[in-house]
């Protein structure tokens, strides 16, 4: 059976759960993309291609709520070559600054590689004449070039959920040559923002060669590779109606019951990732504390970090360090029953993150490079009577559309200690005014409007031209 519309992504959409007599079934894993996805693949009766998670092999291909998975199974080896090791030792901090040190491993090289490869030749074997791909994310940038190789005939898309970073960084990267032509496989590359586009472009011209315009790379075989923005965004209607809903409404007041109904609750919602700046962020709010800007009782820090690659170095190293300053700012500022920072090490179902959303009065959000940020973009989407403030990096990529969020350096514990500060004492009419501009902003364009934005793009994208042209490699 072969498809009209395929989605390659590391992981499948579904999370593999035991059942308490050994069974097993799957259950659709949290997160925008899926939803995104769901209708552009029902229309077409699209199939996905992802890892099911764990080592178990030839897990055969299922349908689950109407949509075809295709599982990838991959052995201990390959989990930790490609998966730990490459893509988030070495690509992920590459890509984010270099906030902590990338690793180049040339063993993980080879297996981020094969392991792109079986991604590459399993999407050939189910497409069908002429049908479209889309290739997801940092971990698969070989898999356009290798499917084009197999199947000139697709029509092939590529999308980076994380930042691309500028050429200084960038070129550390000993297979950046490889990295760049691999995704030049592809016809179209969504970038969430501009700039990341045009450090690709700019690239692909010093490091391949390649002659561009704008947005577009011209490759000596006559194709035509467009690079762009597409800034991703979230189900904007789907969280507003739950967190209006009657159990999301009792539960948010319930949390904020069983936080001693302090004045204000700030929130952090995170994966426990070194790039979000969780330590800086409780860092400034538990100094308001220690100099008396805030009280105990006037306002606490709820913090949920959710548990992320456990099986990597640096994110059990940052683990430690999270729980040990929790412990040191409550010990040294708590009083009984009245913590600073809640703290809490778990995931939740949607339904919580809407409840949590919409119990907290300022969420903070001080990553120190990140994409876009779904969770600035979901708070919003869940304060129905535009209130709440929002305090947000500037270096997330959500910070292009949020303007009216307090903006801050995640840098500077003094500016952020200021924006926390000013974002707690803010009064009502200033609340109102800014969260009705982020609102508008995010209703107006949510994730199936940039999912079908790209799809559209990247049927009417005209992957030909009659340039002239050198031969690349200078
Ligand atoms: C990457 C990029 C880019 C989190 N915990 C729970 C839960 N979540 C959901 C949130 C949100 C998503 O996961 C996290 O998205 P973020 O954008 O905040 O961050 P990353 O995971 O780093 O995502 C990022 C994104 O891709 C999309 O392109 O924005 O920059 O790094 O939707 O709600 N959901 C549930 N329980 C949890 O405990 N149900």
């Amino acid at each position: 059976m072969t498809s009209d519309l395929l989605i390659v992504a590391n992981r499948l959409p579904v999370d593999r759960v035991k059942n308490d007599d050994g069974s097993t079934t799957w259950r659709k894993s949290p997160g925008g993309l899926v939803t995104a996805i769901e209708p552009v693949m029902r229309a077409n009766d699209g199939t996905w291609i992802g890892w099911p998670g764990g080592t178990d092999q030839d897990l055969e291909p299922f349908e689950d709520d109407g949509m075809n998975l295709v599982p990838l199974s991959m052995t201990a080896e390959e989990i930790e070559g490609f998966y730990e090791g490459f893509s988030n030792g070495c690509l992920w901090p590459l890509y984010h600054d270099l906030v902590a040190k990338p690793e180049f491993h040339r063993e993980w090289w080879e297996v981020y590689v094969s392991v792109n490869r079986r991604f590459a030749e399993k999407a050939a074997s189910l497409a069908a004449e002429g049908a479209t791909v889309w290739v997801h994310d940092y971990q698969l940038q070989l898999v356009p070039q290798m499917l084009r190789e197999l199947r000139p005939d697709l029509r092939i898309g590529f999308y980076l959920h994380i930042p691309f970073p500028p050429a200084e960084l960038f070129q550390q990267l000993p297979w950046r040559r490889q990295i760049l032509e691999g995704l030049l496989g592809a016809d179209l590359l969504g970038f969430q923002l501009p700039g990341g586009a045009q450090n690709f472009v700019r690239l692909v011209r010093q490091r391949v060669g390649h002659k561009t315009h704008k947005e577009l790379v011209y490759l000596p075989d006559g194709r035509t590779v467009r690079a762009e923005a597409f800034p991703i965004s979230i189900d904007a209607k789907g969280f507003e109606t739950l967190a209006r809903s009657e159990p999301v409404a009792e539960r948010a007041a319930a949390i904020r019951e069983q936080l001693g109904n302090p004045r204000k609750v700030f929130l952090g919602i995170d994966r426990l990732d070194y790039t979000k700046g969780i330590v800086a962020r409780l860092r400034a709010f538990s100094e308001l504390v220690r100099d008396g800007h805030l009280d105990v009782e006037d306002a606490v820090f709820v913090q949920v970090a959710v548990p992320s690659r456990e099986q990597v170095e640096e994110y059990r190293i940052l683990r430690d360090e999270i729980d040990r300053l929790v412990g040191r700012i409550n010990g040294d500022l708590g009083r009984i029953g009245r913590p600073v920072i809640s703290y809490l090490h778990s995931s939740y179902p949607r339904e919580e993150m809407a409840a949590l959303y919409r119990m907290a009065d300022v969420m903070v959000v001080t990553p120190y490079r990140d994409g876009m940020n779904l969770v600035a973009k979901e708070y919003v989407a869940c304060r129905l009577d535009d209130d709440g403030a929002l305090v947000l990096s500037e270096f997330a990529g959500a910070a292009a559309e949020l303007r009216q969020a307090w903006l801050v350096n995640p840098h500077d514990i003094d500016g952020m200690k200021t924006a926390l500060l000013q974002a707690f004492e803010a009064d009502d009419k200033e609340l109102t005014k800014r969260m009705k501009a982020m609102r508008k902003t995010i209703l107006a364009h949510d994730v199936a409007a940039w999912a079908a934005e790209f799809m559209r793009m990247l049927s009417d994208v005209d992957n030909v031209h009659d340039k002239e042209l050198n031969p690349p490699g200078r």
